[in-house]
């Protein structure tokens, strides 16, 4: 049962750490794993809450910290379909993180209770999982002792990526109904995405090998997991990055982030002209494709390119199905690089959205189309199908046998597609799909267009709150007067383009800029990082 002593008791054991403020922010909480441990308590708490409310629904926790630092940790919360927590209850998870003592956190819980009209009495299930950090262990049994003194039913879902534990709260939470998800086991997901795929690349020609940098994280045991289970008579892919065992080597100089912040491939890696390369974060979220050109020069297919490549085929698919009727929008955040939204407006000629930074932004916004297909330019992103485009996909009736089979390879890509959150290997499987089809090296991708050369620089400021923005981030309200400054700077550069943002996960301020060439990008990120300063 759900007791207030109950939970006192426990919490003896999980004091808050005296003199830190946490915030639930973008990426839930996130910072030194040392300092996480009331945080999971109460997190655990938030979560049972949250379930009650929601009258016993399956709320999922993963214990991650993404691309982060392997000493780093962290924690976010599923909503029932997979989503990520509602906002408003981020809230409740802040103020419950900063209560200082028992008393503080009794009280918390018992507004949010009354808030919410909680019964506590009703049942409540939570799932929950981690990646391959050395600190989750401890982190898990925080979490449990606070499952457990509140009388809440779990389940310890393992190792898993982040996709594979929203992919889990999904289906246990629509099994049974219309509207099923898939079967809630690791191994249901794995045939969810293999079959699909077999039957999207199914008397096609095959690839060749695809080096996949796993950034010494869960996607390596996972991604040669999915492997099996697809056969490697089908795909073939040549893992590295591996070592999950290995002390310090997590993110460490490989990896998604790696790949896309400093534009260039991990040290140490193989991949030469003529090969195909892949990176995920630490979790198995993101995704970036890249390859070295014939005159040595390093090329990356990031967010936005998958964005296009994925925009451009589903378009031609309903087409080709005679389905014109679902509508394909794109939405994409200010990092988007110029000539990728260029390229979707005026070739693809598909409806472009922008949001602030951020999934819960992305995918919000991607919910308002047919056919919604997201991605931010650091790889993370999915595609989203409503309900009545997947009605009108799974009721139609092709009139030619080419219509037939482009419906047959629609409804492929819908369960090949994680519609709970981007995923690296389900958006992995999707780029190789549209690959395959076209008999596509990534170069012939890459000649959709050409991305503006762009600039990325942290500033470190006294106070990076006094930095409001608007229209997206894309303008600074406050400080007061220091967009016209940024606007004057920018039009002296050909296709000049700069913005600035707080960042929602670290101490400091983000600068953006591109423009024609790689030296105006480079002075115009370095003047307009001279103003902020
Ligand atoms: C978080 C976000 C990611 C965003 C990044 C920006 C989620 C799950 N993750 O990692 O989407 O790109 O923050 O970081 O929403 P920044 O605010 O430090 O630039
Ligand atoms: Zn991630």
């Amino acid at each position: 049962a759900f007791t207030f002593e109950n939970i006192v008791t426990a919490s003896a054991l999980h004091p808050k750490p005296q003199n830190i403020q946490f915030t639930y922010g973008t990426a839930g909480f996130r910072m030194k794993a040392s300092l996480l441990d009331s945080i999971m308590f109460r997190v655990g708490l938030i979560a049972v809450l949250r379930s009650k409310k929601l009258d016993g629904s399956v709320i999922g926790v993963m214990i991650t910290a993404s691309h982060n630092p392997e000493e780093d940790n962290g924690v976010k919360l599923v909503d029932p379909r997979g989503e990520m927590l509602e906002q408003s209850w981020e809230v409740y998870a802040t103020s419950l993180a900063n209560a200082p003592n028992d008393d503080a956190l009794v009280e918390t819980l018992e507004r949010i209770i009354a808030q919410n009209k909680i019964d506590v009495n009703k049942p409540s299930n939570i799932l929950y999982a981690y990646d391959t950090r050395p600190s989750g262990p401890a982190l898990v049994a925080s979490l449990e002792d606070a499952i457990k003194a509140a009388g809440s039913s779990y389940t310890n879902f393992g190792l898993k990526t982040t996709p594979q534990l929203h992919y889990g709260v999904r289906c246990l939470n629509t099994q049974g109904t219309n509207d099923a998800y898939g079967e809630p086991t690791e191994i249901g997901y794995y045939n969810k995405l293999a079959t699909a795929f077999r039957q999207i690349v199914s008397d096609k020609q095959r690839l060749s090998p695809l080096y996949v940098d796993c950034a010494n994280g869960v996607g390596a045991p996972k991604l040669r997991e999915l492997i099996e289970v697809i056969g490697e008579d089908i795909i073939s892919v040549n893992i590295v990055n591996d070592k999950i065992g290995v002390e310090g080597a997590l993110n460490h100089n490989c990896g998604a982030d790696y790949v896309k912040t400093g534009q260039r491939l991990p040290p140490g890696s193989t991949v030469t002209s003529g090969d195909r390369a892949a990176s995920f974060d630490g979790d198995a979220d993101r995704l970036v494709y890249y390859y070295v050109d014939t005159d040595g020069t390093f090329r990356l297919l990031d967010g936005d390119k998958i964005a296009g490549l994925s925009a451009m085929f589903i378009m031609d698919l309903v087409q080709a199905a005679g389905v014109d009727s679902i509508k394909v929008g794109v939405v994409q955040t200010a990092y988007a690089n110029g000539n990728s939204t260029t390229y979707l407006t005026k070739v693809l000629k598909v409806p472009v959205s922008c949001v602030s930074t951020g999934v819960k932004h992305l995918h919000h916004e991607a919910e308002k189309y047919d056919v919604g297909v997201y991605f931010e330019a650091n790889g993370h992103g999915t595609v989203l199908f409503s309900a009545e485009a997947l009605q009108t996909i799974r009721t139609a009736k092709g009139r030619t046998p080419a219509q037939t089979t482009a419906i047959a390879q629609l409804r492929a890509l819908t369960d090949l597609i994680n519609q709970t959150v981007g995923d690296a290997l389900s958006d992995m499987l999707l780029v190789e799909a549209i690959l395959t089809h076209r008999q596509w090296s990534l170069k012939e991708w890459d000649q959709a267009y050409t991305d503006l050369p762009n600039r990325l620089v942290k500033v470190v400021v006294a106070n990076r709150h006094i930095f409001k923005t608007t229209n997206a981030e894309r303008q600074l309200v406050e400080p007061a007067g220091l967009q016209a400054d940024i606007d004057a700077l920018v039009a002296k550069y050909t296709s000049g383009r700069s913005f600035v943002r707080a960042s929602g996960t670290e101490d400091a301020v983000r600068v953006y800029a591109e423009a024609a060439t790689r030296a105006e990008t480079d002075e115009l990120a370095f003047r307009v990082a001279e103003l902020v300063f």
